[in-house]
């Protein structure tokens, strides 16, 4: 089953949307299979975003990352890697739709309060740096009430 990667940034955790983040995971149908509070350093959050490392804002994106506890997640379920991109919403929070995460509580690009995976194989990736030893294995007794 396809898994994402879904991380709360520090903005999120500060304000206190932890909670509202994952309700919306989890009322969709997904499962979640991984789940910590974690600080950050430098050269992690450098490694996580280095695809941005060349553009103008990857400094004070790193400085943002950087800022506070985020909250990294790993949610699995068909399609979650899309459909998790679609509850997210746009990255700029003023194109982001109203009922999208980012359209309901963000106001900046900078302070866009969540990240998700933009493919399955940027899902994989980082999977593997933000969880080394892998999701934790657990079977929802309502898997057949959401999938056929
Ligand atoms: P994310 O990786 O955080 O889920 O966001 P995304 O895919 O929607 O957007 P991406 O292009 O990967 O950019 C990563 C984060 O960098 C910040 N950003 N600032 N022009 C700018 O100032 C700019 N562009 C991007 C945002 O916080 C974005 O989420
Ligand atoms: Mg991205």
């Amino acid at each position: 089953m396809e898994q994402s990667f879904i991380m709360i940034k520090p903005d999120g955790v500060q304000r206190g949307l932890v909670g509202e983040v994952i309700c919306r995971f989890e009322k969709k149908g997904f499962h979640l299979k991984g789940l910590k509070l974690m600080n950050v350093e430098r050269n992690f959050a450098e490694k996580h975003y280095e695809e941005l490392n060349t553009k103008p804002f990857f400094e004070k994106l790193i400085e943002y990352i950087i800022s506070g506890p985020v909250v990294a997640m790993i949610w699995e379920g068909k399609n979650v890697v899309t459909t998790g991109r679609k509850i997210i919403g746009a990255t700029n929070p003023s194109e982001s739709a109203p009922g999208t995460i980012r359209g309901d509580f963000a106001v900046e690009m900078g302070r866009n309060v969540i990240h998700g995976s933009d493919s399955v194989q940027s899902a994989k990736k980082e999977i593997a740096l933000w969880f080394p030893d892998g999701p934790v294995n657990w079977q929802s007794s309502i898997s057949h009430w959401v999938y056929e």
